[in-house]
């Protein structure tokens, strides 16, 4: 699948719906790549870094196809001096490349590939902590930046943006059925925040920020990727200040957790139950994260089995009034966080949930195919088919032992 959905250049989250390359797309591509052909997991790295910004930023999308049927593709990104010769987006996404060149280097080292990726990624990390983060915690500036775009944690700030200047075309729902995808409204809004960010070159003041959500989920996703940066700078003998930057996130994540709702709080976002607040024991933050992570998995009203056995945890929990079992980040099960929570478990040592997790993840995905998502409800595939990220992820959960 993930060679069907190979350009050469790069690969397509999904062959119809996704015409570009995805940030961590690429980061999980690679991690399931690494098992079956480290060569091409390395020029995966490779083509998205070739995306780079002047200033360190690696965009979320780089449009090696420049003429692409995706709206909004190049033309509304528009360009600014900072972007490379390729076009991109101009906003980021969750930070998992240096997790993935963490992966793939202790199962083949490279130390030539490390000599050359290292550096450009630290850049990325320090720009993070230049221009985002604040009292140890990362912001975003756009729904897209989190990964979960339509996530019901931004509702209330996705409420306060204006209307927006840029027509709101639905090439989105060419190949999707509608109730699957964002709203309108939804739509209205992002092409609203790209606009603002747009006329200030995507370095405005922070004032002048359209939308401002201070994300628990990337934030996690940095701090256990600066740890992974720290050890890889270390084995290559390359000085760095990723230790030190992980352990500023890891304590603003401290202070994120909340024990009443358990799970941790965005900063300026809606307080709902969502994946996105459950995954950040990612970032290893001193709390009861794992204990109640297991609690939720096993309560059919969160996040556990809450219709047929294999299809959770839903990325929004079953007893919350955002709840929807088919509307993409508002309630279906997506396998890419569920493998960044069976990571996370195993990593403060909890083989039985995370292998009761897993073993749900292989059988849905047996039984149904390889999805974007899927409707937690009764496990139907949603979204695109053949979908590169759910393929890679698979194959690394496959060659778990
Ligand atoms: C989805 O996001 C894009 C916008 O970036 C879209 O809906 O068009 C999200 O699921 C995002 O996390 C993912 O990286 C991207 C490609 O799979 O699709």
């Amino acid at each position: 699948m993930l060679r069907g959905n190979d350009t050469g250049t790069y690969i397509r989250p999904g062959p119809r719906q996704y015409p570009g390359q995805w940030n961590w797309d690429a980061a999980f591509n690679a991690i399931g790549l690494m098992h079956v052909d480290p060569a091409r997991a390395r020029h995966e790295i490779r083509s998205l870094l070739s995306g780079q910004w002047a200033d360190g930023m690696v965009p979320h999308i780089v449009f090696h196809d420049r003429d692409v049927a995706y709206y909004p593709g190049p033309a509304v990104w528009g360009s600014t001096p900072q972007m490379p010769e390729v076009p991109t987006s101009g906003i980021t996404q969750p930070p998992l490349l240096a997790t993935a060149v963490a992966l793939l280097h202790s199962l083949h080292p490279d130390p030539v590939f490390l000599d050359e990726v290292l550096e450009p990624i630290d850049r990325w990390h320090r720009w993070f902590h230049r221009e985002r983060v604040n009292s140890g915690v990362a912001h975003i500036v756009h729904p897209w930046e989190s990964g979960m775009d339509n996530s019901p944690r931004f509702d209330g700030a996705l409420a306060a943006v204006g209307p927006s200047p840029i027509p709101v075309e639905r090439r989105d729902r060419v190949h999707v059925s509608s109730d699957q995808r964002p709203t309108d409204a939804d739509y209205a809004a992002y092409l609203s925040i790209l606009a603002g960010l747009r006329a200030d070159g995507y370095r405005g003041a922070v004032a002048r920020r359209p939308f401002d959500v201070g994300d628990v989920f990337l934030t996690a996703i940095l701090c256990k990727a600066e740890a992974d940066l720290a050890r890889l700078c270390a084995a290559a003998g390359k000085p760095t200040d990723a230790g030190r930057r992980s352990e500023v996130l890891r304590k603003g994540l401290a202070t994120a957790w909340d024990d009443a709702c358990g799970i941790f709080i965005d900063v300026g976002g809606d307080v709902v139950p969502t994946t996105g607040g459950l995954v950040p024991g990612w970032g290893r933050p001193p709390c009861a994260w794992a204990d109640r992570l297991r609690a939720a998995l096993d309560d059919p009203a969160a996040f556990g089995p809450g219709g047929r056995a294999d299809a959770y945890p839903p990325s929004v929990a079953r007893s919350s009034d955002r709840f929807d079992p088919r509307r993409y980040w508002r309630g279906p099960v997506w396998i890419n966080t569920n493998w960044l929570m069976v990571r996370a478990l195993q990593a403060v040592g909890d083989g039985g949930v995370a292998a009761r997790l897993r073993e749900a993840m292989l059988r849905l995905v047996a039984e149904e195919g390889f999805w974007e998502y899927y409707d937690s409800t009764n496990g139907e595939g949603l979204g695109s088919g053949t979908f590169s990220w759910t393929a890679a992820v698979t194959i690394d959960l496959l060659h778990d032992s």
